[in-house]
């Protein structure tokens, strides 16, 4: 058994000693989510300056027993970077390996170190007239390590897919510390297995990202956003068929916000919508390298506005318009977080079964947490919705989890669309998950990481992996 002081100068003459935070002022950003719900305890935090020395930790605390939880940017949402409570777990902070290594603008890829602030990678790709297609309100924090061991969504995912679908190559250091290098620039491999889907989305239970080559693409050289007001969930849903039919492809955003959630970003952020109020918004995107989107959104609108489904609505007239209609979608997250506590739901439903699943939930809840306010908004486009339920100290926050997750279950979704399964919903997704989901989850957080070394506690706890029930 290593003593802390032993594990202390070891990690120290691996990373130097002004690298190994130990006070409980140095320790206290990593130790506590954004949302500032979740607190835990390291044993102290370690912030590595290449792979090498990632990997040298790896095998250190490999030796001695001891736990690491790698952590990005700490925006995560579900609190999936944050040690237990025990004092016992490492933070393996990757926030100083940030370099571009090399972006090829002809090749279309960008090879990035784990702690790049996905912002600054935006900005180097944006600088050579290319776009990495990863947009989320916390850019500005992320990381890329983040983003891809939480496979992240956001706001361009009905366009250029999730983070998976424009990852081309990583390079992880697994739990033996050895480093698997797969920092191919390629669209087609097919030798062998395609391992690095095992990691992307894996929130570090199966090795620690160091690295990665991500798609770019191109910057659309016209956009248009539009901000419409609609009668009814099910004139969202027409609407959205309808910009499809009219937008095609270019559809880049297609954002659902309910009338609460603009309420709470007018009270929290003191914005306001500039149209008539229904009781969802609609904020419409559409992106190309081709002329002719203004009047595909203009026709979406008429065709809305015929049909009944739109009761007002706007096309933004200027650059500067566009980003005033955004800010309103963006400010949602914060609002909620400044009007008291809420209990986050990051479901997806497909579109056919979403009204069903919200009259079920809302019925539900109406009983078990009489007064609980909804912040519900999200990615329509996608099917995943944010539905968030701002509770009352006197309700019972885990009979509304089950309720929320028993109603996505039962229209077939997913309790878990993009930010992760964290700490919140480890104990949700095992009663829900079927036995075979788990059974394969088992084997291979069982094949890379027998010990349980690497974020213990998070998708798959340790204790359970050699119980009969998986
Ligand atoms: C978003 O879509 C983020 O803005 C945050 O995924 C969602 O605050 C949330 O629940
Ligand atoms: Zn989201």
């Amino acid at each position: 058994m290593t003593s802390r002081t032993d594990l202390l100068s070891a990690l120290s003459g691996i990373v130097g000693e002004r690298y190994v935070l130990t006070t409980a002022e140095d320790t206290a950003p990593y130790a506590t989510d954004w949302k500032r719900s979740t607190t835990g305890v390291p044993a102290c935090v370690v912030r590595p300056a290449s792979t090498a020395q990632v990997a040298a930790i790896v095998r250190l605390c490999g030796d001695s027993g001891i736990s690491i939880v790698p952590q990005g940017g700490n925006t995560g949402l579900a609190a999936g970077a944050i040690p237990d409570t025990t004092g016992s777990q490492v933070v393996l902070s990757l926030n100083r390996m940030q370099t571009i290594r090399s972006l090829d603008p002809i090749g279309m890829t960008v090879e990035v170190e784990a702690g790049a602030i996905l912002q600054t990678v935006r900005e180097k790709a944006a600088s050579m007239d290319r776009m990495l297609p990863i947009a989320i309100a916390a850019e500005g924090s992320a990381t890329v390590g983040g983003v891809i061991a939480t496979n992240a969504g956001g706001l361009n995912v009905l366009r250029y897919g999730m983070t998976r679908d424009i990852t081309l190559g990583l390079e992880v250091v697994l739990a033996d510390g050895s480093v698997s290098n797969g920092l191919r620039h390629l669209r087609k491999d097919n030798a062998g297995y395609d391992w690095k889907q095992w990691f992307i989305g894996s929130e570090g239970t199966l090795g620690i990202v160091t690295a990665a080559v991500l798609r770019l693409v191109s910057v659309p050289r016209y956009s248009v956003t539009a901000l419409l007001s609609v009668s009814s969930l099910e004139a969202a849903i027409s609407l959205f068929g309808h910009a499809q039919q009219e937008i095609g492809e270019a559809l880049s955003a297609f954002e659902l916000i309910s009338a609460n959630s603009l309420d709470l970003v007018s009270r929290h952020a003191h914005l306001k919508p500039p149209i008539t109020a229904g009781d969802w918004f609609i904020l419409l995107e559409g992106a190309s390298s081709l002329s002719g989107l203004r009047d595909a959104a203009e026709g979406v609108l008429a065709g809305g506005f015929e049909s009944g489904w739109v009761i007002d609505g706007v096309v933004a007239e200027s650059e500067a318009q566009a980003r005033q209609l955004w800010a309103l979608r963006e400010h949602v997250t914060e609002a909620e977080a400044r009007d008291g506590p809420s209990l986050k739901h990051d479901i997806s439903v497909s579109l056919t079964h979403l009204r069903e699943f919200l009259d079920d939930a809302e019925a539900a809840l109406v009983d078990a947490a009489p007064g609980a306010g909804l912040n519900i908004f999200g990615h329509l486009g996608d099917g995943n919705l944010h539905y968030n339920v701002l509770f009352r100290p006197d309700h019972d926050q885990k009979a509304i989890n089950r309720i929320v997750h028993d109603a996505v279950i039962k229209h077939g979704g997913s309790i878990s669309a993009e930010h992760g399964l964290g700490q919140y919903r480890v104990d949700e997704w095992l009663r829900l998950a079927p036995e075979s989901d788990l059974r394969l989850a088992s084997t291979l957080k069982t094949a890379l990481d027998p010990s349980g070394l690497l974020n213990p506690g998070k998708i798959l706890p340790f204790s359970l992996l050699h119980t009969k029930a998986i």
